[in-house]
């Protein structure tokens, strides 16, 4: 595995930084929504003049609490979540003035209706389909949350504040997707677990400018770093791409362990990856119209069909020369289950080899996934 920076800032340390740093902004006056998915256009936020966290749980810990109104056979990202909600073990969710819940899969959007209960929690009807019908109910529903920001801050938002933040959003795709296609290069400059433990942790750091400054110098470093070391130096590591549900919950036992084992992951098709950044808002639109449009095209398994992420994954296989697909599913989520079928068939025709693993928060099966890994490794070689 290529080192890490001495300064390495775990994902951890970050999460524990931030609970301080979210606190002074709360006694500031700040305003401060508490999100669980990609979908939610978190420019409208931005206009607000607010901070999004994102709540998403990624830890064991509250898991056996939300097990008491939850089944135990659900997807741990959303036990985990609602757990901290419910034994009021979350910093950020405790600072969140609302939460905005969306209606992805079956398990978030039940849980939502567990979670009003403790906070209020305002729910996005979200289509699964992109044709046009779904494209005008979704823009609805962003001026429905639009309005909501302005009538729980008693503010209004212009199109002009909108606008402003669709830039700043924007630019900061831009700047996340040139660290994260830095595993274009080959050999691959830096490690995959340090790119995703980065990019989560940043999700702690309220301050948009802030985090694409310390982005932007990061990847300058490894640029560097790569041509005075790596450059032209060929390296028979396999490159793996990693697919699937959020990672966060499993990166130690899945993506450090292969990396341990020999390999690199140098791409991430997955919501802390580049699933979300690749698709720009585009301002020429009305306003709405271009967050629903942008939005709408998030290559998310709730998606009724969703080829348009078979076709990405493919021009991912090429772009970033990869030589294994390792997907990871997180325990009884159903959508990104049954659409590894469609992962599957497109790396065979690519003449990829493919692994699915489906695992949880805990560290129960880390001997069986060395294991898999190990003989996946195999395969490639
Ligand atoms: S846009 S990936 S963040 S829904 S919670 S679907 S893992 S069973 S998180 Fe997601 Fe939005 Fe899609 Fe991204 Fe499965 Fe679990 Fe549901 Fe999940």
């Amino acid at each position: 595995m290529l080192p890490l920076p001495e300064n390495f800032e775990s994902y951890n340390q970050a999460r524990k930084n931030g609970f301080l740093k979210m606190k002074e902004l709360k006694e500031a006056g700040q305003r401060i929504v508490g999100t669980f998915c990609s979908f939610v256009p978190t420019e409208l936020v931005e206009a607000a003049g607010g901070t999004v966290v994102s709540l998403c749980a990624s830890s064991e810990e509250p898991i056996a609490a939300a097990e008491a109104n939850l089944p135990r056979n659900l997807c741990p990202l959303i036990k985990a979540s609602y757990g901290f909600a419910l034994t009021d073990t979350c910093p950020y969710f405790y600072f969140s003035d609302f939460i905005v819940g969306e209606t992805t899969c079956d398990g978030k959007k039940k849980m939502f209706e567990l979670m009003n209960e403790i906070k209020e929690t305002f729910v996005m009807q979200l289509p699964s389909s992109r044709d046009e019908q779904a494209l005008d109910a979704w823009e609805k529903e962003i001026i429905r949350f639009w309005k909501k920001l302005e009538d729980f801050y008693g503010i209004t938002i212009t199109e002009e504040d909108v606008h402003r933040a669709i830039e700043l959003k924007n630019r900061e795709r831009d700047v996340m997707l040139r660290f994260l296609e830095l595993g274009k290069l080959n050999p691959a400059p830096i490690s995959g677990y340090e790119m995703g433990s980065r990019l989560d942790a940043l999700g702690f750091d309220p301050d948009i400018a802030h985090r694409c400054r310390i982005i932007e110098e990061r990847t300058r470093e490894v640029i560097r770093d790569w041509e005075a070391n790596y450059k032209g130096k060929p390296s028979h590591r396999p490159r793996i791409l990693v697919t699937g549900c959020p990672n966060s919950g499993v990166r130690e036992k899945t993506i450090r362990r292969i990396e341990e084992l020999g390999a690199d992951v140098v791409a991430f098709d997955s919501c802390n990856g580049t699933r979300e950044k690749v698709e720009k808002v585009d301002i020429s639109l009305p306003t709405a119209r271009a967050l629903g449009k942008k939005y709408l095209n998030i290559n998310c398994s709730v998606m009724s069909p969703n080829f348009t992420r078979m076709d990405y994954i493919s021009e991912m296989i090429d772009e970033y020369q990869i030589d294994g697909v390792l997907e990871l599913v997180l325990q009884a989520c159903h959508t990104y289950a049954i659409e590894a079928y469609q992962v599957k068939k497109t790396c065979q025709a690519k003449g990829i080899p493919y692994l699915n693993i489906e695992t949880d928060y805990s560290t129960a099966d880390c001997g069986q996934i060395n294991t898999r890994l190990e003989a996946f490794l195999e395969t490639i070689e």
